[in-house]
């Protein structure tokens, strides 16, 4: 639906991963925007989905619920000129928080009948009394910089709660994870495990001033890990050297990545695990 991309693109940073797959985003990532006259500190959520049984997925939909109740204000979301029942419940969580929603309509520059972005906006606006409704282009500098605005001008006065040059609140670790999961998933495509996780096993500095980091890939059944793996390790390789080529500029230094793939049987049925993976 676009959220992640939104988050980055208003934040001017990488601070959420974004893949064409839904239910990419599994943890609520802080992202701060400092503005002369605000701070706005966005929480990306992942997408809201139907009940489904498996722990990661409903850990994933408390998540996304419980960012919209500790928020002042909730944007919603949407794809220009989609509405489906996902949509639906999101705005009926939205709703649920008592908190003004924006609806956000996204990827208008995707949108190849224009005639139909009228109507649409006008079906959304029966939806809910929403506080602003926003065509927007998350590729437009110019649309998100209008968002901003907006946004601004429906917030209350606080004091600001972050520091000024505070950009998340997840650990360089964390982000090191997010962009190889990003990488797999990419790469994987439609093979990609439902329960996939990376996971940091060791993180030295080499006397050559070199951060070297081994990260565990796991996946949720021993049949899995040939497909990670790819014949000959060529799968694997080029998703080390994806991350990593990203990683060296997000970290703005030379990486050395090692990546192995495990097996941890039903890790995204177990809560345990998933605490220990960081989900919620
Ligand atoms: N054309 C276009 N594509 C977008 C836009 N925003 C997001 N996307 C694409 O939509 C897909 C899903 O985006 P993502 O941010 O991961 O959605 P999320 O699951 O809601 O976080 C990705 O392939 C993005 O590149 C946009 O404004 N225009
Ligand atoms: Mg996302």
């Amino acid at each position: 639906m676009g959220k992640s991309t939104l988050l980055n693109a208003l934040t001017g940073q990488k601070i959420s991963i974004v893949t064409p797959r839904p239910q990419t985003t599994r943890h609520r990532v802080l992202g701060l925007v400092n503005l002369p006259q605000a701070q706005i500190a966005f929480v990306d959520t992942p997408g809201l989905h139907h009940a489904q049984q498996r722990a990661l997925n409903r850990a994933m939909n408390r998540t996304a619920a419980a960012a919209a109740l500790d928020a002042d204000l909730v944007l919603l979301v949407v794809e220009a000129v989609r509405f489906g029942a996902e949509d639906e419940l999101a705005l009926s969580r939205a709703r649920e928080s008592g908190r003004p929603v924006i609806a956000v309509v996204n990827k208008i520059d995707a949108l190849k009948q224009r005639d139909r972005l009228l109507p649409f906006l006008a079906q959304l606006a029966g939806r809910h009394e929403f506080a602003e409704i926003i065509p927007v282009s998350a590729r437009d500098p110019r649309d998100m910089q209008r968002l901003l605005e907006v946004i601004t001008r429906h917030l209350p006065e606080s004091p600001a709660l972050f520091p000024a040059d505070q950009l998340t609140d997840r650990s360089e670790n964390f982000r090191i994870c997010e962009i190889i999961r990003e990488k797999l998933t990419m790469e994987l495509h439609d093979e990609l495990p439902y329960g996939i996780a990376v996971e940091i096993e060791s993180r030295e500095e080499t006397p050559e001033g070199q951060l070297e980091i081994s990260a565990v890939i796991w996946v949720d059944r021993a049949g899995q890990k040939p497909i990670v793996i790819g014949a000959g390790g060529e799968r694997l390789k080029r998703i080390g050297t994806q991350a990593r080529h990203e990683l060296n500029t997000l970290l703005g230094r030379r990486l050395h990545l090692n990546l192995w793939v495990k097996v941890r049987e039903d890790w995204a049925d177990s809560a345990q695990a998933l605490r220990q993976l960081g989900m919620e």
